[in-house]
This record gives structure tokens, C-alpha cells and sequence, in this order.
């Protein structure tokens, strides 16, 4: 029978879908950016020690925003912006801090703020930055909500110590807001969901994913890199494991996938690491073998994943890869069994 044209065009697009598929076998999950890094301590305005871990966003006049942690002279932390056209170079970064520590009215800010990860809000429209505040009792996660990265409306702490690795989801789940972050617990470092009505008040905590134990890769201790990405098989998390050795911690990427109305619910587990310290500036810098991003823009064509990442605690680094080609190795990687192990 000869197909109509209707059929004729869904098959070719399935084909086309399948090729795409198909050529992300030959391909590395993250490709690094040939002028890595991107930011460095000599690029500041101002005197620093160092600048790493960014949150990113694309903002609404076409500009990608990179709110990096910036260490000062005295060893703490506080968040400033930088701007670019096109997310590589020719970045514009604030002449002074954006946002900085505020012990005074904030307590738990007492020893800075630190890695930033940055969800819009199309309910809010403004963008919520959740972020590290390092109190006298180890670290937390705050809230502050933004319109335009000058102005910052501080909710304070909404996870007390010891809690960080924190992203909002867009979108209420169920009527609720939806946060992920990785407390520490008796049981060790694993992540959490937890619900709230208005953002100030949560509950209904839940772990969603458990370090592994043993030899593996992300044994022990776990977190949230960047936010998760919407995607229409699931919350595509990016996660961070530690392995601990004779010479320090070696920190690398994974990925999960996660249910869009029941995120905490784990669909698929990579096995194997994805993504880890090799390049030079990853492997030297305040602190060697870490590679930890807080941000990632999606490019125009709903699939490239420009991945930005802070290298050995030292700089800003920017790796590219693709969604279509991460849900299809986890579909091929993926071990559910792995999941608990506690
Ligand atoms: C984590 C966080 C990150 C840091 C990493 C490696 O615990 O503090 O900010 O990049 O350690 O030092």
C-alpha cells in the first residue's frame, strides 16, 4: 500500500529522530569549549581570589547572565554577575558585588554565600536564586527572588544547616512549589525533595536519590548541579558524586531521570560518571579534581545544553552537549537496582 503523505512525513521525522539518535554514540555527553576557561580571577574588576560555581540564566534580551561565586582575599564568598551577547566571551561583569553577604539582618550569612543555582518563575515572573549562606552552624540553603539581578528580595533561610545544592523547580507540582537540595543526615549526603505553599514554609521531605556506597564513583556524597531541565520524558538532573581518596576528593557528574508530576520518583540512574576532571584547570587550582556546575542555558533548538561549570574551585568553564543524546545514554545506561543501597 502506498502511505499517504501524512505517513510518509511522520516516518521520515521518526527516521530523522532515529539518525540523531543514532550519531550521539560516536560522541562525547559534554564537549568542552576550546577557550576554557571562560572567567578567571585576572578578568575581575575588582581584587579577588577566585571565581567559580556559577549559576546561569538567559535573559529575557537575549543576554546569558552568570552569577559566579566569587572567593575574596579573606577566604569568603559572595555572588557577582556577568554578562555576554553569546555566553563565550566579551562577558560584562558588575564593578562591584551583586549580591553580597548580609550578616546583620542575616545571620547564617556570616561566613558568605556561596554557589547560586537560578530557576524562572513564569508564575513570578522574577528569577528565585537559591544559594549556600555559611552560618556558624555549617552551611544552608537561602532563597531570593530577583526581576533583573540588581535588586534582591532576601526570603532568608529556607533549609537550615547543614543543607546546600539547593534548585527550585518552575513550576508548582500538585499546587506546591518543589525544592531539591541534599541535607546531611546520620545516613550520609543524599537528595531531597520538599514541598511548600509560599516558598517560606516546607515539608513533605522526601529522598529522591541516595549516594551509593561501597567503590562506586558517587559513593557516600551526592548533590544537585545545576537546576533540573524540563524535558518530556522527565526531570533530567544533573548530580555531582564524591569519591573520596588517599589524596583528596575527585568530584565528577552523573545523571537521573526523574517522573515530571511525581519528581521524586527516579525513573533511570546512570551507572557510570559522565562528565569529570581532566583538562589542566580542572586538575589544578584551589582545589584539585572538581568540575561543579550550577547552571546550564538550553539553547534555541530546545537540545544543545551549554553546561557552565566551576574548574578546581579556580574558574568559570563552559561544556556543550545535548539532551536528546544524555536521555539516550541513560536509556542504555541506566541501573534502577543501584538506587538503594543504604
Ligand atoms: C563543595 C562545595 C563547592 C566546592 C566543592 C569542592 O562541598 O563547597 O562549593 O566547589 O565542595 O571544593
Amino acid at each position: 500500500m502506498i502511505p499517504t503523505i501524512a505517513e510518509k512525513e511522520s516516518q521520515e521525522t521518526i527516521t530523522e529522530e532515529q539518525e540523531k539518535i543514532e550519531a550521539c554514540a560516536d560522541k562525547p555527553l559534554f564537549t568542552r569549549y576550546s577557550g576554557n576557561p571562560l572567567l578567571i580571577r585576572d578578568n575581575w574588576p575588582y581584587p579577588i581570589n577566585s571565581v567559580f560555581n556559577a549559576g546561569a540564566v538567559r535573559l529575557a534580551d537575549g543576554d546569558t547572565l552568570l552569577l559566579c561565586r566569587v572567593e575574596d582575599r579573606s577566604g569568603l564568598s559572595h555572588l557577582c554577575a556577568a554578562r555576554s551577547a553569546n555566553g563565550v566571551d566579551e562577558w560584562r561583569i558588575d564593578p562591584q558585588p551583586t549580591l553580597m553577604a548580609n550578616p546583620k539582618e542575616y545571620p547564617e550569612e556570616i561566613w558568605g554565600i556561596e554557589d547560586p543555582r537560578i530557576t524562572y518563575v513564569p508564575e513570578l515572573e522574577q528569577y528565585a536564586v537559591t544559594y549556600t549562606s555559611f552560618a556558624r552552624g555549617g552551611p544552608g540553603v537561602s532563597l531570593a527572588l530577583t526581576k533583573d539581578f540588581r535588586s534582591f528580595e532576601r526570603y532568608g533561610v529556607i533549609m537550615p544547616p547543614e543543607d546546600k545544592d539547593a534548585a527550585l523547580l518552575p513550576r508548582r507540582i500538585g499546587g506546591r512549589w518543589a525544592l531539591i537540595h541534599r541535607p546531611m543526615t546520620a545516613l550520609g549526603a543524599h537528595m531531597w525533595i520538599s514541598y511548600s505553599p509560599d516558598l517560606r514554609h516546607w515539608g513533605s521531605h522526601k529522598i529522591i536519590l541516595e549516594a551509593r556506597r561501597g567503590g562506586w564513583w558517587d559513593a557516600n556524597k551526592i548533590g544537585l548541579c545545576s537546576p533540573p531541565i524540563e524535558t518530556a520524558k522527565g526531570w533530567l538532573m544533573i548530580y555531582h558524586g564524591v569519591r573520596q581518596t588517599a589524596s583528596g576528593s575527585i568530584y565528577r557528574l552523573g545523571l537521573a531521570l526523574f517522573d515530571l508530576e511525581h519528581p521524586d520518583i527516579c525513573l533511570q540512574r546512570g551507572d557510570s560518571w559522565m562528565f569529570g576532571p581532566e583538562a589542566p584547570y580542572e586538575l589544578s587550582g584551589d582545589v584539585e579534581g572538581v568540575v561543579f556546575p550550577c547552571g546550564q542555558i538550553i539553547g534555541t533548538d530546545g537540545d544543545t545544553v551549554n553546561l557552565y561549570y566551576g574548574a578546581a574551585d579556580s574558574s568559570v568553564a563552559l561544556a556543550t552537549g545535548s539532551i536528546r543524546c544524555l536521555l539516550s545514554w541513560l536509556g542504555s545506561n541506566s541501573n534502577m537496582g543501584a538506587v538503594s543501597e543504604l
